[in-house]
């Protein structure tokens, strides 16, 4: 594979107790990170308390940043803070904050997300930005789930840089859902999110991006789906809070 793999475990709003995080971090450090880029997501709460307890090769990633810095905004995080915290990449536009699931108010938008990865870029960070169809979308078919992922590109056109920027492509289907695409449908839809790069920004960058997929990736599921040409990766949910998570990285690596 020309590029190199990367695989983010996303803990979402886990763990419930604070003990279980030396664990965790534990599971994340047993990875073979020689082949593989690693970034986590904890929660943001709990960033605070392990970012500073991964090895090297991994990266304590927030799983979101606000698009005008520090001051007053309530809730929010900032990309400066995380500059100041020696942290390097955030994740952005997550299904779950897209509000695919009903939930956050407000929904995010392609465009707000795009000032989101500006403003990280603008700090010097890199950016993970997640984009996928929901069940209604896929099953019109592979041109409608492009349509779907390609307005939610747009806005990154500009943005789009190898160097800086990840795509995790996760089918709002798959997600927590224990239905994972098929080694042929994830295939097909990353190398169709490529050929579009290729055509609207230019063939070096699609080449050179890394597209992962996450949508109930398993130690089990993992090595399938990395035989996939255009599968760069993923981003792991579930998984990433078991030891399982150190296989999936070494199925990719
Ligand atoms: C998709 C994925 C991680 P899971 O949300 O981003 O979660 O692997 O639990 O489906």
């Amino acid at each position: 594979m020309p590029r190199r793999p990367i695989v983010g475990g996303n803990w979402k709003c886990n763990p419930v107790e604070v003990s279980k995080l030396d664990g965790l971090v534990a599971n994340i450090n047993a990875c073979d990170t020689t082949d593989c880029d690693v970034y986590v997501c904890p929660s943001n709460l709990h960033v605070g308390i392990v970012y500073t307890k991964f090895k090297e090769g991994v990266w304590c990633t927030p799983q979101n940043c606000n698009f005008k810095g520090c001051g007053a905004f309530t809730g929010e995080m900032a990309a400066d803070q995380m500059v100041d915290m020696g942290l390097k990449w955030c994740l952005i536009g997550h299904s779950e904050r897209r509000g695919e699931f009903g939930l956050p108010t407000p929904p995010e938008s392609s465009a707000l997300l795009a000032a989101k990865c500006e403003y990280l870029y603008s700090k010097g960070m890199k950016c993970v930005y997640a984009i996928g169809e929901p069940l209604s979308i896929r099953e019109k078919g592979i041109e409608a789930v492009l349509e779907y992922c390609v307005q939610q590109l747009k806005p990154f056109l500009p943005l789009m840089d190898a160097e800086k920027l990840v795509i995790a492509y996760e089918p709002v289907w798959s997600i927590g859902t224990g239905v994972t695409a098929s080694p042929e449908q994830a295939q097909e839809t990353h190398a169709a999110l490529r050929k579009w790069i290729a055509e609207n920004k230019d063939p070096a960058t699609a080449e050179a991006i890394r597209i992962q997929y996450g949508g109930s990736a398993t130690a089990a599921n993992a090595p399938q789906l990395s035989a996939c040409p255009d599968v760069d990766g993923f981003l792991v949910g579930g998984a990433s809070l078991k030891s399982e998570f150190a296989e999936i990285v070494a199925a990719i690596a």
